[in-house]
């Protein structure tokens, strides 16, 4: 029988490589997705025909009830949220409702109508926040450090009671940074290595960022999803760690991009307060030895092969046009 899986998050970045993954699988793919002015399909395009979309917002529980309905899923994957960190200190109470409040909703449409169905919630590493543990795992205490881990802090936690409370099967990944060509351009990532190729073409002359000290284990967001899949097809529903167990400041990045294609950072990089948060995440690493033991789950893609590979498809994009 074919599988069923409904996606919430489509047009992200993760919801595009997840859709493509059970694609390949052979499962029928309904992703839900918001009404906006003008569409950004981008990362979606090329899925177009392949998924079945279904109207809805995770603000607007009668909306998730009926893409439960329609979709009638075997596994429902909750990847829609407001994501972006930085935004949680301007939005923090619309943060709040999508990235928390939006969870439990989720919750209770899949409770309500199809209770058996298999739940994933994309818990963060941002709940981990202030350092109290390194490397961190799943038994390192939450200490959120911005709005959106504190919303982040509560879904999960919302996604374990309805585990205990209702015995459904719903499971937590507790995913470290992960990045790709169709990671969203705010997030510093893309903003250095779009910047890069702008720069190397002579479209743009300096780049300003943030915090240049700030550590994070960076994966790829391809291997990413194949974790999230592996952990909705175990006996028992549990939460799990997903990353590289490597960290790099935001200077390595940026050292590694620049070079990439020949130039020196320190002749373009600009720090400016702007983009310096309120409360800084200085340091993540994580621990995936249960995912990697228990799941199988591999990680294939290393740091510096995904900057470039980062700065490669931003070059060709650019390009192109
Ligand atoms: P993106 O920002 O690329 O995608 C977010 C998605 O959520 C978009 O499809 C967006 O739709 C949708 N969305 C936002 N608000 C709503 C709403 N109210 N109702 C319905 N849909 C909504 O995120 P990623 O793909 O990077 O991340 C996926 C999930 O994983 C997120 O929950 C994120 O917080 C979490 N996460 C991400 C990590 C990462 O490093 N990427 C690490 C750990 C967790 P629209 O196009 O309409 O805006
Ligand atoms: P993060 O990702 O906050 O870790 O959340 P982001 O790429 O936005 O920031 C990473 C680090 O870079 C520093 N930084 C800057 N960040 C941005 N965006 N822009 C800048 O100019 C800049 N300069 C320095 C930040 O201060 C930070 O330390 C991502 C999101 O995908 C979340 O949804 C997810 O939950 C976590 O990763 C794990």
């Amino acid at each position: 029988m074919t599988k069923r899986a409904l996606i919430t998050g489509i047009t992200g970045q993760d919801g595009s490589y997840l859709a493509e993954l059970l694609l390949s699988k052979g499962y029928k793919v309904f992703g839900l997705r918001r009404r906006t002015s003008v569409p950004i399909l981008e990362n979606i395009e090329h899925l177009m025909n392949d998924i079945e979309f279904i109207d809805g917002d995770l603000l607007d529980m009668g909306s998730l009830i009926n893409a439960v309905r329609i979709s009638n899923p075997d596994e429902v994957y909750n990847l829609a949220a407001q994501s972006f960190v930085a935004t949680s200190w301007i939005q923090p109470v619309a943060t709040g409702q999508a990235t928390g409040i939006g969870v439990t909703n989720m919750l209770e449409a899949v409770r309500l109508t199809k209770p058996d169905a298999r739940f994933y919630q994309a818990s963060s590493s941002e709940m981990f926040g202030k350092v109290v543990e390194t490397p961190q795992k799943e038994t390192t205490p939450f200490y959120p450090r911005s709005p959106y881990g504190v919303a982040k802090v509560y879904g999960h936690w919302i996604t374990v009671n309805y585990r205990e409370s209702y015995d459904m099967y719903a499971c937590s990944g507790i995913l470290f940074n992960h990045e790709s060509p169709r990671r969203g351009i705010e997030f510093v990532t893309r903003k250095v290595t779009d910047a890069v190729a702008r720069i190397k073409l002579g479209l743009q002359n300096e780049l300003r960022l943030g915090n240049l000290d700030a550590k994070r284990d960076w994966g790829f967001a391809g291997d990413y999803v194949k974790a999230m899949w592996l952990m909705l097809q175990q006996d028992k529903a549990d939460d799990f760690v997903i990353s590289t167990g490597e960290t790099h400041t935001i200077e390595e990045l940026v050292e590694i991009a620049f070079s990439h294609v020949g130039l020196n950072w320190r002749d373009y990089v600009v720090v400016d307060q702007k983009f310096v948060r309120p409360a800084e995440v200085e340091l993540l690493l994580g621990d995936c030895s249960k995912a990697k033991e228990e799941l199988g789950w591999e990680l294939e893609v290393g740091f510096e092969q995904l900057v470039k590979m980062m700065v490669d498809s931003d070059l060709a994009k650019l390009k192109s046009k």
